[in-house]
């Protein structure tokens, strides 16, 4: 089954403002194969609506807010990210929705896989079957 974990990065800081390292296999506990990001996300909009197979993730605000729908098959949980201090890292079989972008919200996302389409489930009962077997 897929999970979902916050994770709370380090601020190094002086007095000329913030900073966060990420660094794989540390504060980012696998391989970073690929950096992603969305923004100028219009209004109302939801998007992600799939899970993935094989692909780890951890997803940052570091402008704005956005909230992360979380449905691992049996419960949904919402996750509001509001800080780049903060990562959302998802593993397994996880379906996905993300909404309430701000407009200016930034989200970044550190992959463990390049880009594969096969590795997307966008059938919803497809994920439930899915689930259901492991
Ligand atoms: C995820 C959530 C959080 C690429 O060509 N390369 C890439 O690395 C990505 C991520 C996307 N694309 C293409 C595929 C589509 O034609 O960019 C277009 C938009 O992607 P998508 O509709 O999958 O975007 P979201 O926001 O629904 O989902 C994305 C990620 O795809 C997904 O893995 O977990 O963000």
């Amino acid at each position: 089954m897929g999970d979902y974990k916050l994770l709370d990065f380090q601020t190094l800081g002086d007095e000329r403002g913030s900073l966060i390292a990420l660094e794989e296999n540390y504060n980012a506990p696998f391989e970073i194969k690929r950096v992603y990001y969305i923004f100028d996300t219009k209004d109302g909009v939801i998007r992600g609506y799939h899970a993935h197979i094989k692909l780890k993730q951890i997803a940052i605000a570091v402008k704005g807010s956005c909230t992360f729908v979380i449905d691992n098959g049996k419960s949904r949980d919402e996750i509001t990210l509001d800080n780049p201090n903060t990562g959302l890292l998802i593993e397994g079989l996880i379906w996905r929705e993300m909404k309430d972008f701000t407009p200016d919200c930034v989200l970044v996302v550190l992959a463990s896989e390049h880009y594969d389409e096969n590795d997307y489930i966008r059938d919803y009962q497809k994920f439930i079957d899915l689930v259901l077997k492991n």
